[in-house]
């Protein structure tokens, strides 16, 4: 049975990247929920990426902590009521206040939490706690951007929004890989490009599905942005392109900056040469910025996730200030943030160098808040960042720490120091909405169940500094409850109950707003004073809107910074003189190589909800590292088969993808896998741990590593209705399949050994159903109730002598086994090539690579939108186009056109 289609579908907001897609849920009145986009809504006009769309697939209820959990007698995590839970974290911090002082105690939070949680959590740990030891994973993800603004502007404000990207003649992506990290924003950058002929440059040390449709891509050496950008500051002032009229009226330190920028680079060549890029292509780069007046510099990761990435944001932003391209439609510096509220918790202030609000620990500034919140140790200096936090607590500095919204022992660099480390805590808390992630199995003493996307309501803020309701469309399960509302009880049993007394989310937000504003005077960036009398109604209906939001702008403002007055206390901007930069590392010749990592397409981080769905998971289903063809040989792995990554820090054995994309000496690693997913795939643990010195964030784009082939005696798959525990010693990772769960597999013995395995894996009656080949080095064995595959286990030698994975989950997805399908199994072969579809490319329609290729190879797919005509791939969401674009390119490479 399915929805009545007369229920009300409810406007919220995407819960993944700083897009802040608007979303349209209609709950299915089974716990799920249809979801489509939200043409109303200014970020996606109703556009949403596969990771949107598939929203639907992620809530069910399995996986889901329901309940609160403390430890018990027996050292396990056992069920407890919300009273007991409550008391034994506010006594915990209580205590160890009292004996050691607040800084012994920390929260560790997060850009997924809403702005209303963030602000509560802020009040209590910096107003009443009286410590600043609260940091949150934004600082592995926009630090660099934050303190890069506030060098340049004052506040940290992103200047520009949305529909510049529509009128810019020129955008220019650093460190971004927004096909597959903001891809409805790139697919509105993709249709400037066709529509009005806006020009694309992509700067990123690997080609990326972003690159595959630029104008020009520049393979940039690792951490040289700042000095590319350097040199282009010097072409403007030697072009005659700078605007000296902005300069002089508007700015300061241009003559510094500049001198510096000579020194750094002083000619196209040398600049090419830092860059390991040809000259022409600086020159390019260089030609077409001069040129062009509407320009927009947008950048992610890897300009911030760097040991220098302040300076790499305040190099771009020297730019658009030289040449005034700042505060107006289709120009300017653009910071596109990752989580969905990273920019709300900048807002409330949350992390450790600031107070709140866009204030700083300035003496009248502490005495402000003290006043507004009433508060009686209002936090007087700047408490921990992320990677010093989990420093003092190796260190045994800070002794009880609570995680909120975020799994740091995953996503922090040296992951498996942190892991350890945190068992020493004296109190671990954890509020999640998922039961097992590595930082509660690493020895939470309480964990907290939140209420999660579309069971909570509060506000959330994006990229273009636009505040959009999340709202909620589903009952919490179990004892759930929002994080707003755990934060207060634990302030109110701390004694702290008549500043935390919310009934709901639109009374913090409306505080939140007051704050912003109180005894302001148009200083601060963050003014949202026109939303502060709201009511609870008005809260209900908030309609998204940018901020600054106030008297004389009560609908909000695209832009900022269009009067050329900047946040300084001279209201000019600044230009900094930015260091030589280098890379963290030193030269040990056994760690030859550098590690890069970053996202895919279709996961979100950690993946507890991404890997729920079975169409995000057909993408990319297992842990990867890619790696250039002369490194694979000289290495000694080969595509398909497995390597072992070493580090200083530690290891993981991944599945290697050979690939020219990758710049010769550097390979590169997605972060989503975990203890949770994959037995030996912790791409944190192999990350060092060097920090901007300014920001504090952490360098996760460049570590000194090395490669092995990683053997085993067999390599399979396993499918199964369920979750399965795998015996110690066999290499792992799984994902959410269609019908059940699928298990990549490497095994360190094969023979007699594995029936028993077997018997574990898939059941007794195995016994039946299996075959052993030794003769081949095979192992199969397949269970089928009822005509339907039910489980199966396929092992092999080698792994390019196992059947196609696409085929067999094929099997287990089909309602009946064919009786091709059913000899197919028992062979262990793909029935015929043509019912293999390769590995899922449209996570949409389902479309696999094999498909695509049949048709591009049969004449009917000249282009991706003929491909689209005939498969439907790419017609939705758009996510997949740069994928089957490239398979198209490749092919008409490879197979010129048969001639009549
Ligand atoms: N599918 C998906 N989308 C996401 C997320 C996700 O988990 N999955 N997470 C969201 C979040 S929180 C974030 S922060 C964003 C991140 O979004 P992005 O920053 O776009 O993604 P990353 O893959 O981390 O890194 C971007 C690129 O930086 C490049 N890079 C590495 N070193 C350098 C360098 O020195 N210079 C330059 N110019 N480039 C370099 C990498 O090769 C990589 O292609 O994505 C958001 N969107
Ligand atoms: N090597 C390397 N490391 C990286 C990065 C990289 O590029 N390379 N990127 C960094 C960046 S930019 C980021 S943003 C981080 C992300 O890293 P994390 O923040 O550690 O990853 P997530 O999986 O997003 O963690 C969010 C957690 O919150 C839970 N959750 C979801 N909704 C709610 C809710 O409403 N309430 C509560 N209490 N919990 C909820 C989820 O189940 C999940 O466990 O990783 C960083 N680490
Ligand atoms: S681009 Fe995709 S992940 Fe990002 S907000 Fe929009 S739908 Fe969500
Ligand atoms: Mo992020």
């Amino acid at each position: 049975m399915n929805a009545p289609s007369s229920a009300p579908a409810i406007r919220t907001t995407c819960p993944y990247c700083g897009v802040g897609c608007g979303v349209l849920a209609k709950p299915d009145g089974f716990g799920g929920a249809q979801v489509q986009g939200d043409p109303e809504h200014p970020a996606n006009f109703g556009r949403l990426c596969s990771k949107g769309s598939a929203l639907g697939e992620t809530l069910s209820l399995n996986g889901r902590l329901l309940s609160p959990m403390m430890r018990g007698g027996s050292d396990m995590l056992e069920p407890a009521s919300w009273g007991a839970a409550l008391d034994s974290v506010a006594r915990g911090f209580q205590e160890t206040i009292a004996k050691h002082g607040p800084d012994s105690v920390a929260f560790y939070v997060s850009g997924q939490l809403l702005t209303e949680d963030y602000y509560v959590a802020n009040k209590l740990m910096k107003g009443f706690i009286g410590s600043a030891n609260i940091d949150t994973n934004s600082r592995l993800c926009m630090a660099s951007s934050v303190a890069g603004h506030r060098r340049a502007f004052g506040s940290d404000t992103v200047p520009g929004c949305y529909e510049d990207l529509d009128d810019a003649d020129l955008l220019v992506l650093t460190g971004s890989n927004a096909a597959w990290c903001h891809p409805v924003l790139y697919q509105r950058m993709l249709k400037n490009k066709r529509e009005r002929g806006a020009r694309i440059v992509v700067i990123d040390p690997r080609a990326t599905s972003t690159s595959d449709e630029a104008d020009l891509m520049i393979q940039i050496a690792p951490g040289m942005d700042a000095v590319l950008f350097s040199g282009l500051l010097v072409h403007l002032a030697e072009h005659g392109q700078l605007d000296t009229a902005f300069i002089h009226g508007h700015t300061s330190g241009f003559a510094d900056a500049l001198a510096r920028a000579r020194h750094l680079a002083p000619s196209v060549e040398a600049v090419a040469e830092r860059c390991q890029v040809a000259p022409a292509c600086v020159e390019t780069f260089y030609a077409w910025f001069s040129a062009t007046e509407k320009a927009v510099t947008l950048y992610s990761q890897g300009v911030n996730q760097s040991a220098q990435g302040t300076d790499k944001v305040n190099a771009i932003i020297n730019c658009h200030l030289a040449t005034g391209r700042i505060g107006k439609a289709g120009m300017g510096p653009f910071s596109l943030t990752g989580q969905p509220n990273a920019m709300g918790g900048r807002e409330v202030g949350g992390l450790a160098n600031q107070l709140a609000a866009h204030m700083d620990f300035s003496p009248e500034n502490v005495d402000r808040v003290r006043r507004f919140w009433n508060a009686p140790h209002v936090a007087e200096r700047a408490g921990l960042k992320a990677v010093d936090l989990f420093e003092a607590v190796a260190e045994r500095r800070i002794k009880a720490l609570w995680v909120m919204a975020t799994n740091p022992a995953v996503s922090l660099p040296r992951a498996d120091a942190v892991r350890t480390v945190l068992r020493q805590l004296d109190l671990l808390v954890v509020s999640d909405i998922v039961a097992n992630t590595d930082t509660i199995t690493a020895g939470a003493h309480v964990v907290l169940p939140a209420s999660g996307w579309g069971e909570k309501d509060g506000t959330v803020t994006n990229s273009e500094r636009r505040i959009s309701r999340q709202r909620a469309f589903l009952p919490p399960p179990g004892d759930a409850k929002p994080d707003w509302w755990i934060i207060s009880q634990v302030a109110t049993r701390m004694g702290f109950g008549s500043a935390f007394s919310y009934a709901s989310a639109a009374e913090i937000f409306a505080e939140h707003c007051a704050l912003s504003a109180f005894e302001a005077n148009g200083t601060r960036g963050f003014d949202a004073s026109g939303l502060s009398a709201l009511s609870g109604l008005a809260y209900e209906e908030l309609v998204p809107t940018q901020w600054p939001v106030d008297k004389a702008s009560p609908t909000g403002r695209k832009r900022v910074f269009d009067d050329g007055r900047f946040h300084t206390v001279d209201q000019r901007a600044r230009f900094v003189a930015v260091e030589n930069p280098a890379l963290s590392i030193s030269n040990e010749r056994y760690l030859p190589l550098l590690l890069n990592t970053g996202r895919v397409r279709d996961h979100w981080h950690t993946m507890t909800r991404t890997g729920k769905s079975p169409r995000l998971g057909a993408h990319i289903d297992e842990p990867q590292v890619s790696v250039h063809p002369d490194d694979a040989r000289s290495f000694g792995v080969a595509d398909g088969e497995l390597a072992r990554v070493l580090t200083l820090h530690g290891s993981a054995v991944l599945r290697v993808s050979v690939t020219p994309a990758q710049r010769r000496g550097e390979i590169f690693a997605p972060i989503h896998w975990n203890g949770a997913t994959a037995s030996d795939a912790r791409v944190g643990a192999l990350v060092q741990p060097a920090c901007d010195p300014i920001s504090g964030q952490p360098e996760l784009k460049a570590t000194q590593a090395t490669l092995a082939p990683a053997l085993y005696a067999a390599y399979g798959f396993l499918l199964a209705r369920g979750a399965v525990a795998i015996p110690d010693g066999v290499w792992w990772a799984r994902s959410t399949v269609e019908g059940g769960v699928g298990y990549r597999i490497a095994a360190p013995a094969i023979g007699g050994h594995w029936s028993g395995i077997a018997k574990r894996l898939i059941g007794e009656s195995v016994c039946r159903a299996q075959l052993l080949d030794d003769g081949q080095g095979c192992y199969r064995a397949a269970i089928v109730q009822d005509g339907r595959l039910m489980s199966c286990l396929f092992l092999a030698t080698t792994p390019h002598a196992l059947p196609s994975w696409e085929w067999l989950k094929q099997q287990l997805a089909a309602p009946a086994l064919s009786d091709a399908a059913r000899r197919a199994l028992l062979a262990g072969r793909a029935a015929d090539a043509g019912a293999d579809h390769g590995p899922i490319v449209c996570a949409c329609f389902g479309v696999g690579r094999a498909q695509i290729c049949k048709v591009i190879a049969s004449g009917r797919g000249c282009s991706a939108e003929d491909v689209g005509a005939e498969l439907k791939a790419g017609t939705n969401c758009g996510s997949c186009l740069p994928e089957v674009r490239r398979l198209v390119a490749e092919t008409a490479k490879s197979a010129p056109p048969v001639t009549a």
